[in-house]
């Protein structure tokens, strides 16, 4: 099938998700071209299979704010008419969502018919979305797709919650792929970041207000006052730079390394220890299930879809959110004990290996055949 994905090119987790699946589906033989406004940060390869088509939002001085929305509609409806393409999947709402059906009301113009499959992500639902100045735009758009998929049980709730839900909504849980993670992965380079006797905690994400990075600098206080860590922050965003100065004030400055945006983080987690995402919500955790297949098991707040892939008691712990104390405990448990350390993180690679994109890539294919032939039927 020739599949356009539209999805954000940067390492938020909708991205990775567009990215990780667009590549896998190519190759399963499926021709798919991402279009957006730069290459996707984790689309290392293009191919005969694989590509990529900018959108460029030419600068206008009468503008006061350029209208992307618009020319991704555009591009969509070149991209679809020039390469053939059958199927449009739009990853994060806003305002991709609204760009697609504008794209597909056009095409129709010309009598192309194609069907848009939606997933969404969290904060398009959670945060931005249901804000008064997007939600009726969303809304619409979420009923104007074909398909609408969510990445957890606890997104779909909440979407139903907070929107007027006229479609069926499929979830879709986030996925890594086992193949990438072989045990004889052993140039972990662990020495170049703690001493041995260090355990190593990191955080990984996009540090905005909602990961509640100032938990995870607390919780990491916590840890180090019992016992030697170190700790790795990887990403960049608005609150690193307040982090930073909070190592500063609690005097630990040389206990944390703050690394940003890295395309290695697997090599990060295959040395981490334990690994913190004590965020207010979380649709999924992608973060979190990165960190499992990596053998790291997770302290995380119990909130939105992380308790769908952190096993309490079992592949890390949950807390609710912003107990940094019950969090430290928590890590305590875990770190304290080599034995205990390594029966959870066992347990976390284990469970991680349920999201492999084995299992999950023919639920989405499942929906593009369902999509298709409903769309086909209903307009020939
Ligand atoms: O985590 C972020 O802030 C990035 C965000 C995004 O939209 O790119 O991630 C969301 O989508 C991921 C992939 O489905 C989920 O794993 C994350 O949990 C979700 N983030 C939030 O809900 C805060």
């Amino acid at each position: 099938m020739k599949i356009a994905i539209v999805c954000y090119p940067t390492f938020g987790g909708s991205g990775v998700v567009a990215t990780e699946l667009g590549i896998a589906l190519a190759n399963r033989g499926h021709e798919i071209h991402f279009v957006t406004y730069r290459q996707p940060v984790r689309l290392e390869l293009l191919s005969n299979r694989i590509h990529f088509h900018e959108v460029h939002v030419p600068e206008y001085p009468l503008f006061h704010y350029q209208p992307y929305e618009l020319a991704l509609s555009s591009k969509l409806v070149d991209t679809i008419k020039l390469y053939g393409i059958e199927l449009l999947h739009v990853h994060y709402a806003i305002p991709h969502a609204y760009a697609g059906y504008m794209a597909k009301k056009i095409l129709e113009e010309d009598g192309i018919y194609i069907p848009m499959i939606t997933t969404l992500h969290g904060t398009d639902i959670t945060l931005v979305g249901n804000h008064p100045f997007y939600k009726p735009a969303v809304n619409f758009s979420i009923n104007k797709s074909d398909v609408v998929t969510s990445v957890s049980d606890d997104l779909k709730q909440k979407t139903l919650d907070f929107f007027d839900v006229k479609k069926e909504i499929e979830v879709i849980p986030n996925f890594i792929d086992k193949t990438k993670y072989s045990l004889d992965f052993t140039d972990c380079q662990r020495s170049l970041m703690a001493e041995d006797n260090e355990k190593i905690v990191t955080h990984i994400s996009n540090f905005r207000k909602v990961k509640h990075i100032p938990d995870v600098i607390h919780v990491f206080n916590g840890i180090q006052k019992q016992l030697e860590a170190k700790l790795i922050m990887v990403g960049e965003g608005p609150e690193k730079e307040h982090a930073e100065l909070l190592c500063e004030q609690l005097g630990i400055t040389d206990k944390v390394v703050f690394l940003g945006n890295s395309n290695e983080i697997d090599r990060v987690l295959c040395f981490s220890d334990l690994f913190l995402l004590p965020s207010k919500s979380e649709s999924f955790g992608l973060a979190a299930l990165e960190a499992m297949i990596n053998r790291t098991p997770v302290i995380s707040s119990n909130t939105g879809g992380i308790p769908e892939v952190n096993i309490h008691g079992v592949t890390g712990y949950l807390s609710d959110v912003s107990d940094v104390d019950d969090m430290v405990k928590n890590a305590l448990k875990i770190l304290s004990d080599d034995a205990v350390l390594a029966e959870f993180k066992e347990n976390a690679h284990q469970v991680a290996l349920n999201f492999d994109i084995k299992n999950v890539m023919p639920l989405y294919e499942a929906l593009y055949e369902k999509a298709y032939k409903a769309h086909y039927n209903s307009t020939y």
